[in-house]
């Protein structure tokens, strides 16, 4: 997609994913959480993991716990981390060992704002995402926030990995046209 970009089509089969989902939402279900300039996002999130990404008036980090529930996240479930660890071996990063997972829910109209993901510790480690349900355009620009932007359509079972000069690049979701889409993204937070 673009250096140190990595899209692997229909990668996954997200049956089982979908069934973990639901049982992760039955311990820490998804939310829409608060932004520090006051409003709500659109995506509705929840984590699993060591460390989970979390956002409320006071900004954006990772927390052990769940603030819904008072709780450490729910456990990464095993097939998880083979799944992420696995896409990130296939294409050159034999030692990702993540311990987050973001578990992002789009409904229709929702959609993501073009940001960087830097409240990782750790940016030698790449990150692996996982696009569930429904399509969405994807975009994608540079270290730059008014660099040009490309976009990509991203389907259930496709993987996204990107890391080295590509980890702080720019990239957003653009408002979900029909359907419910999910994301995961594993990261190594800490
Ligand atoms: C999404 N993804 O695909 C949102 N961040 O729903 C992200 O924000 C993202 O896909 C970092 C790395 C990969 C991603
Ligand atoms: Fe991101």
């Amino acid at each position: 997609m673009a250096s140190n970009v990595w899209l692997l089509q229909d990668w996954v089969d997200t049956d089982e994913l979908r069934l973990e989902i639901d049982q992760l939402q039955t311990l820490s279900p998804l939310r829409r959480m608060q932004v520090p300039s006051g409003g709500t996002m659109a995506v509705a999130m929840t984590n699993c993991g060591e460390w989970g990404w979390v956002s409320d008036v006071q900004g954006y980090r990772y927390s052990a716990h769940d603030p819904l529930t008072g709780k450490p996240w729910p456990a990464m479930p095993g097939a998880w981390m083979d799944l992420a660890r696995k896409a990130a071996a296939a294409v050159g990063w034999p030692n990702f060992s993540p311990d987050a997972c973001l578990v992002n829910c789009y409904s229709e109209g929702a959609g993501m704002g073009l940001h960087q993901d830097k409240n990782e510790r750790d940016f030698s480690q790449p990150i692996v995402s996982v696009s569930i349900g429904a399509s969405c355009r994807f975009a994608i620009g540079g270290l730059q926030r008014n660099d040009r932007v490309k976009s990509v359509d991203l389907h259930d079972g496709d993987v996204v990995i990107w890391g080295g000069d590509a980890r702080l690049v720019h990239h957003g979701v653009r408002p979900l046209k029909a359907g419910v889409r999910y994301n995961l993204t594993f990261r190594k937070a800490s």
